[in-house]
This record gives C-alpha cells, structure tokens and sequence, in this order.
C-alpha cells in the first residue's frame, strides 16, 4: 500500500468515527439502555447473516462481570486478506469503515439486519475497546481497537483447528450513560431470533451471576407460534405451516386457531419485528380470508351466494400466527420504520399462501371445519356487536348530552393539553374529582373490576356499562370498523388503581383493554399509569411521601435517631385515603407527579404476559408468576 492511499484510508475512518461519537443515536436510534443492548444486536446479526448463508450453526453470547459482551460463531470467520480498494485486511474495514457491510463482497447475500442495520464499525466506535479473534485456515488471527481507531495490526497467532469469529467489546461509558446489561432483555431477543432461525443454536451466558440459557428450535416459527400458545386452548394441533421461495423471497408462515377471540399475529422481515405491518401482512390477511371463503363455498359449509361470505376479521379470531420473509433490499417505512414497503412481498406471500392453504384445508377436512364454524361464529357475533354499537349510538343521539354521568369532564376541548384519569372506585374518584385542575384534567370514576376482556367477545364486551363508560368518555370508538384515533378526546389516558393486589388487577385488566382493543393508544404512547405513594412520613410538621419501599428504608435512615420516636409512618391501601390536596400534590400534579408510559417493546412478549394473566390456563399462569415474580408480584390473579 502507498503512504498515500493509507493516509485516504486513514482520514475516511477517522471522519467516519467522528460522525458516529458525534450523533451516535443516529446510528442506533438512542444512547439509553435501548442502544446500549442494540450494540449486541448489531454483533449478533453479523453471525445471523453467517448462519442464513449456511456456515454457522452456533451463536454464543457471554455479558462479562465487567458489563463488556462476547459474541461468537462458528462461521468461515471474517476474511482477513487485503481487500482489494481500501488495502487493509477485509476485517478491518469491517470493523472500521461505516457502513461496510456483507454487501462490498458483491457475492454475499445479506438479509439480516436490525432496524438500524448500521454494522460492526459503530459499534466499534461507541466502545472504549473492542478485541477481534478470527479462527480461520487452521490460524488464529487478532485485533484490538479503541473508540473505533485500531490500536494493533492484524496479527496472525496460534493454530486452531477451530472456525468462527469473535467479537469482544466494552460499551464506551462517556457515551453510554446506564451501560449495565440486563441479561432478560438480551435473552429474549435471543429467543426470537431461535425461532426465528430454525436449528441455530443460540447461547447466553451472564458471567455475574452465571445464569445461562440456550435456545434451538428445530420447529422454527412452529414451535414459536406453540410457545405464543401456551396459555391458550388450541383447535387443532400441530400449527399449520407454510414455506416456499416465490419471486426469490423466501417465506415462512406457521398459523394455530384458539379458543379466544384474539388475534395475535406477528410480522417479521430479516427477522425484525414489522410492528407497523406492510406487505407481507396485507398479503397474508388476503390470502388467508380468500382460502377459508372459497374452501368454505366449495365444500357447501357456507352456500354460494349466501351473503355470510367471512370477513377478515372473522377468519382472524383466535389465531395465532407468525410470517417470516427474507428481502434482499428491504424498505422498511412508518413512524418507527417498522412497515414493510416492498411491494413484490404482498404478491409473493399471498400467491405461496393462496396456493398451500387450500391444499392443506383439501388434505385436513375435519380441521378446516372446525376453523370455519369458529369463524362463521365470530361473524354472527360481529354482526351482534354491529346491532349493540348501533343501538348505543342511537341512544346516546337521543340523550341531549352523550358522555357518562360520571364523567367529571375538563374545561378544555383541546386533547393536546388534557388528560383523562381512570380512577378506582368512588371515593378516590370524589377525591380525584375535587383535588384535579379541572382546566384540562377530567376524572372517570370506575367501579369494581372491569370484565376480563381476554374471556369475552365485542359484543360481550359492549353490553358492559363500566367498558361502554370508557368507550363514550374517550370518544374514539371501538373494533376495526369503528376505532378512529382522531376522535379522541384527551392527550393522555392515566390509570389510577390502589397500590394492592386488587388494584393491580384493574390496571391489568384496563391494560388487557387497551392493548386488544384499542391497540393504536398503546402504540401511540397515550397510556399512562399513576404512581401513587405507599407511604407517608410524618416528621413532626413536615410530611414526605414514598413511592417505593426502598426510598421509604433511605428516607427513614435520613432521619437521626432521636427523632425516630416521632415518627408516624403510614401506608396507604388505598387511593382513597388520601384527601384531594394530598392526591393532587403525590399522584396528579403534572408538576411533581411521576406517570409511566405503557411501551410495548415486544409484541411478543406483551401478548404471552396478557395471555397468561387473564386467560384460562392455570399452570401456564403459575408457571409465568413463579418465573416473574419480581414484576408481578402484586398481580393478583
Ligand atoms: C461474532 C460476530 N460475527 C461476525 O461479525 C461475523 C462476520 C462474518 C463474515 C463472514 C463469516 N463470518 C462472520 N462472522 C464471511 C466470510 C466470508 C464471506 N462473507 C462473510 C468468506 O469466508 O469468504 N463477514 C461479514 C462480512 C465479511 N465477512 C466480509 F465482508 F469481510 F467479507
């Protein structure tokens, strides 16, 4: 290589790492816990894309004590000879060079890729170090790196008779401000990516406290859609499964009818979870309603020209569902880049599921009426549901004011300034209603628990008063053909619940609702959760409030020891034995309140938690407390 051409080389790194440390949430969306655990994920799709192309069937990832991450392989290892335009081995422009993927060897087909898809070199950059090991060719081959810049050659070492490739690196902490890793939050992802990827071996190791799992699925998606099942009655078994390459677009799809009357459908391309859907989903919904009508006409379960052809949304009910596709350039678009734009998958998907569907209801007749009674049921149902909407619409047409009795409601119109608390029972409501700034803070009062919305139907769900309440209060509706976002009326919906086991089963079950039945709230970030204090201290006039038992151990430590005796400690039960101004100052003044935003981060993950709370299943149940008991250990259920 000539001096100049490394000096070339040399100034495009170093522009390049610049621009990462300077705006590093451009490249992995935040520097939070979320981008600090994405780092991990951007290693682990290296080997992913190894493992798709066909060399490596084991992934193992180590979270040292020192909060640094391990990941190997067992691929053909990083090539390590000069590549041909930079002059510098090919790891290294890897580990150096932005945005050099897979894809500068023309010849590699990269697929995989999280949403940011950005690579081993930002990762690189946002470490303090980062140490390459390359087992290849009967040799061992290394490098170290610090904040991006490499510190060492590429230097040849021992003979191994072992293949793969390493990566070693610790987060930069003058980036990273939380760099401790949480072994749950990798795991799962972890576990996704197993089945995702059938028969490749995941393992995670966390050397602080030597918990460890491992993940292999020879099922794939099969034994995912089982798993999402759990606490689920299914109709047939096993899941049905599709595969097939059409228009080169490799698809996956593996579907189970249940008993429930919710549809938990899960997209993915290049194994990221297309929350936002897009065309793999649009054209698995159509195929899927288009197979069930016409195996139901041709078999006379439903007659030609009977007006009860099935809608979407009936041949939806109960079923579970995962559809993986492989897109060589993938577009991804929406407000979180988690839509499916390509366009060619909507016809590849719905040509492969149109085709084998029906062959698989053909050779499976007993199953495949099992799910078109179920689904000739759901349509009855809507159809009562249709009848109930229209009954309260017409209702509450002739009822002068719309909106519920107990709807304390706010002074403003406008949803971007108000809020809307869900409170537990009425005296905390009548607290909330008199202590509340009623310029943008309406109260909604609810008694007693609200119906299980996981073991109920709409139209179930429409005859409840407490559910009709909410439904008329945020005034956006309710189902498919209803729901309209832009018809609500407040900015944020905050659950109020008592701090004790029945509280938190309201909350869970308000939660239940929103996240079936009102999904887009969720999504949008509109719910909200009250924290209320569990205790008060009262220190001779002065009063403090504590949220967590742990700040009630500090605070009380605070206090010197003769004073201890006049002390008087108290915990509330309950929301409601706290006056208006006390309400007002701990729980609801925008101004020294704390209120969680309900996030799903994994839609797989926040249907298997409402599942198995509130679904019918009882050892999955207690399977699922015993193993979270750290999270749930107020739910009652
Ligand atoms: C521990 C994390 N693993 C990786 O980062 C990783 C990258 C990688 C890889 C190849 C094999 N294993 C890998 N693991 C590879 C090898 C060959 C061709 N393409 C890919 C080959 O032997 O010919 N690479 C990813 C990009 C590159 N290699 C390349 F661009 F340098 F070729």
């Amino acid at each position: 290589m000539s001096p100049k051409d490394y000096t070339a080389q040399n100034i495009q790194v170093l522009k390049g790492l610049e621009a990462v440390r300077k705006r590093p949430a451009m490249y992995i969306g935040d520097v939070t816990s979320r981008g600090l655990h994405h780092l991990v994920y951007e290693i682990v799709d290296n080997s992913i894309d190894e493992a798709l192309a066909g060399f490596a069937t084991i992934i193992n990832v180590v979270i040292g004590k020192d909060n640094s991450i391990a990941v190997e392989d067992n691929g053909r290892g990083i090539p390590t000879d000069m590549h041909p335009v930079e002059k510098i081995p090919a790891v290294e422009v890897i580990m150096t060079v932005l945005h050099a993927g897979g894809k500068f060897d023309k010849s590699s087909y990269k697929v995989s890729g999280g949403l940011h898809g950005v690579g081993a070199s930002v990762v690189n950059a946002l470490s303090e170090w980062c140490h390459v090991e390359i087992y290849r060719e009967g040799f061992t081959y290394n490098q170290s790196y610090e904040r991006g810049i490499a510190k060492t050659k590429v230097e040849k070492g021992k003979a191994t008779s072992k293949q793969g490739t390493k990566v070693h690196f610790l987060p930069d902490n003058t980036i990273f401000k939380d760099t401790e890793y949480h072994f749950d939050i990798l795991a799962k992802r972890l576990k996704e990516l197993a089945f995702l990827n059938k028969n490749l071996e995941i393992n995670i190791l966390d050397e602080r406290d030597d918990h460890k799992e491992n993940y292999k699925y020879e099922g794939g998606i099969i034994e995912f859609v089982e798993y999402l099942d759990e606490g689920r009655s299914p109709i047939h078994k096993p899941p049905i499964y599709i595969e097939g390459i059409r228009e080169e677009i490799p698809v996956e799809i593996s579907l189970q009818y249940n008993s429930s009357y919710t549809e938990n459908i899960l997209s993915y391309c290049n194994n990221v979870n297309t929350v936002e859907g897009g065309s793999h989903l649009s054209g698995f919904k159509s195929a899927l309603t288009r197979s069930l009508n016409s195996y139901a006409q041709k078999n006379g379960i439903i007659k030609t020209g009977d007006k009860t052809t099935l809608s979407g949304e009936d041949v939806r009910e109960g079923l579970t569902a995962i559809i993986s596709v492989k897109v060589a350039e993938p577009q991804f678009e929406g407000q979180t880049k988690t839509k499916l734009g390509n366009s060619e998958v909507r016809g590849a998907v719905e040509s492969l599921l149109n085709e084998k569907l029906l062959d698989y209801l053909e050779m499976n007749p007993s199953i495949a009426r099992k799910i078109i009674e179920k689904s000739i049921q759901a349509a009855r149902a809507r159809e009562a549901a249709r009848n109930a909407r229209e009954l309260t619409r017409r209702k509450s047409a002739l009822e002068s004011n719309s909106l519920p009795g107990k709807l304390a409601d706010c002074s403003t119109n406008d949803p971007e300034e108000s809020e809307i608390y869900l409170v537990e029972g009425d005296s905390a409501g009548g607290s909330a209603k008199q202590g509340r700034d009623r310029r943008f803070q309406a109260i909604l009062p609810l008694k007693g628990k609200i119906l299980n919305v996981e073991k109920a139907r709409l139209d179930k769900l429409l005859s409840n008063d407490e559910i009709k309440t909410i439904i008329t209060a945020l005034g956006t509706g309710i189902g498919s053909e209803d729901f309209d976002i832009s018809k609500l009326r407040y900015g944020k919906i905050i659950l109020m619940t008592d701090a004790d086991v029945d509280g938190s089963h309201i909350r869970t079950l308000l939660l239940t609702f929103f996240y079936r039945y009102m999904n887009e709230l969720v999504q949008q970030g509109k719910v909200y959760i009250a924290q209320p204090p569990l205790y008060k201290i009262k220190n001779g006039k002065s009063e403090t409030y504590a949220y967590t038992e742990t700040e009630k151990d500090s605070l009380l430590q605070k206090i010197e020891e003769e004073e201890k005796r006049k002390i008087v400690l108290q915990r509330y039960k309950g929301l409601g034995e706290m006056n208006p101004e006390q309400l007002w100052t701990t729980t609801m003044d925008p101004e020294t309140r704390t209120i969680l935003k309900v996030s799903v981060e994994s839609a797989f993950d926040a249907d298997l938690i409402f599942t198995t709370l509130m679904g019918d299943e009882v050892e999955p149940r207690k399977k699922f407390i015993e193993e979270n008991a750290k999270y749930v250990k107020n739910l009652d259920v």
